[in-house]
């Protein structure tokens, strides 16, 4: 059975590389004529991995080609999302089994509701990958990649697959669970070292602002029926700020590099959510607007 793989960027060209080389078959969707012309100049997909450069030859197609898909990956980024779903919608057979890999929330929703005859797991991983250029991806930073079912079906037996690929994939019953403490944690993280313009560790010195928000943030999840998550957060968040103190977060390393961020499904969706249970979240909403507002003056879209 053969893997599709929906945005050839730095997740989805590390998967693509992996089951290449376990010598499953694979094949990239790309989104257009230019980018499949520029992607056969590069010959394949580099992936340097521990210093090693090795090159995939892996075929590819573009998206509007005919034939039918049962397995696909989609890599792209949250914002983009519904739209690279529905340029592969009339090609999914019925029955097809899609994993999103969007940071965030929202996105996995909005796919899933146009795609009713399709099987959509979500995805939330702590790998790191980061693209040097066109189809040649660095691998960044070891981690594990949960998958899980909101509609609460059975474990696929192709994870094996996966993992047999040495895509270190794990099973998980309440993927929404993971994917609110990651959301949380990223709201708690993230905005605050584009606004501040610092390393996830200096946040130690904004110490009551990381309080304040993980205090709304827990509100949160507690409403969402995540009392533990709500209990752990801000252990977990000082533990992380301690732990990746001289790193920048991912939003940091978007807005620097004048990359759109996912804003909409973190921040803009914690504060929708509290919006929808009633919640008054002072702190996330002002959180919000001044970044929106930063994000603005920078040039790039606030949502
Ligand atoms: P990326 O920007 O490197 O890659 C996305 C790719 O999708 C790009 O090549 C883009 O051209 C392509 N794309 C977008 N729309 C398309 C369309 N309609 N048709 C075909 N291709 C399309 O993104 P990434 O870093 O791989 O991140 C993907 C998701 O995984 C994001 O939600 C991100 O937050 C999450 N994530 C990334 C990492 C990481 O280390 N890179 C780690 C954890 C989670
Ligand atoms: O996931 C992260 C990110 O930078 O996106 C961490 C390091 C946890 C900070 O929120």
């Amino acid at each position: 059975m053969t893997w599709y793989i929906l945005g050839a960027g730095s997740l989805g060209c590390l998967w693509a590389a992996r089951l290449a080389r376990a010598g499953q078959p694979v094949r990239l969707l790309l989104r257009d004529r230019q980018r499949l012309d520029a992607y056969r100049a590069c010959g394949g997909i580099s992936l340097i991995e521990d210093g090693q450069e090795s090159l995939y030859p892996i075929p590819a197609e573009t998206a509007d080609q005919s034939g039918q898909i049962q397995r696909l990956l989609l890599a792209c980024k949250a914002y983009d999302a519904e739209a690279a779903a529905a340029s592969v919608a009339a090609r999914l057979a019925p029955g097809a089994e899609l994993i999103l890999l969007q940071n965030g929330l929202g996105s996995q929703q909005a796919v899933a509701s146009h795609l009713p005859r399709a099987r959509c797991l979500y995805a939330s991983s702590t790998e790191g990958a980061f693209r040097a250029a066109d189809f040649r991806v660095v691998f960044a930073g070891k981690g594990q990649t949960w998958v899980g079912d909101e509609q609460q079906g059975a474990a696929p037996g192709w994870l094996d697959e996966l993992k047999s690929a040495g895509i270190p994939v794990g099973w998980n019953d309440d993927i929404l669970e993971r994917l609110w403490r990651k959301l949380a944690m990223n709201c708690a993280i993230n905005p605050l070292t584009v606004l501040h313009q610092c390393r996830n560790g200096e946040l130690a010195g904004h110490a009551d602002e990381v309080a304040g928000l993980c205090d709304e943030l827990g509100k949160l999840l507690h409403a969402g029926g995540y009392p533990q998550a709500a209990e752990q957060l801000h252990g977990e968040v000082q533990h992380v700020i301690a732990a990746t103190a001289a790193n920048y977060s991912s939003m940091y390393q978007d807005v620097a590099q004048s990359r759109r961020t996912e804003i909409a499904y973190l921040l803009g969706h914690a504060c929708a959510e509290g919006d929808r249970l009633g919640l008054p979240l002072p702190r996330l909403h002002a959180l919000h607007q001044r970044l929106r507002e930063s994000l603005r003056q920078r040039g790039l879209p606030d949502a």
